[in-house]
């Protein structure tokens, strides 16, 4: 499993019409795309999905926002995918991205950044299986 992450082209990305740009940076980074969808997250979707940053002073703002439009999620694969995407994202806050990161170039603010990383192999596992079945990655085929 360590070659695998999970990312989302987060509700401010996909407004902007940024998604196909961002799909891009993914393949051109050299991913290979094992699933991908479209999907309108509901209030308590977004909350469970986020339930470890439940009870911190963002959680409300972040689950309204993923929830307010619509977001595209994957699965991704790579050798050290999760560490490898984390690069590509960049960090957190836009503001503290390197050039020629996704934040740092589609991010609008620290709340509202563009994707989505896992930060770690297990939670890679866990959110990949939060939207996909074993049977619907490419993988699998
Ligand atoms: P990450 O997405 O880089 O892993 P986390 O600390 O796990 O960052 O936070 C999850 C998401 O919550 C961030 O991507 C961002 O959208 C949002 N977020 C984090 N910190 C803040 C904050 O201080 N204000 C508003 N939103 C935040
Ligand atoms: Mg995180």
């Amino acid at each position: 499993m360590t070659n695998r992450t999970f990312a989302i082209i987060k509700p401010d990305a996909t407004r902007n019409a940024n998604t196909g740009l961002i799909y891009d940076r993914i393949l051109k980074a050299n991913f290979k795309i094992l699933a991908a969808k479209l999907v309108k997250m509901s209030k308590k979707q977004a909350e469970g999905f986020y339930d470890i940053h439940r009870g911190k002073p963002f959680f409300k703002e972040l689950t309204d926002f993923m929830s307010s439009d619509i977001c595209m999620v994957l699965a991704l694969e790579k050798d050290n995918a999760v560490s490898e995407w984390r690069k590509t994202i960049g960090a957190t806050n836009p503001a503290d991205a390197e050039a020629g990161t996704i934040r740092k170039d589609f991010a609008t603010s620290l709340g509202e950044n563009a994707v989505h990383g896992s930060d770690s192999d297990e939670n890679a596992q866990k959110e990949i299986a939060f939207f996909f079945t074993e049977s619907e990655l490419i993988a699998n085929l």
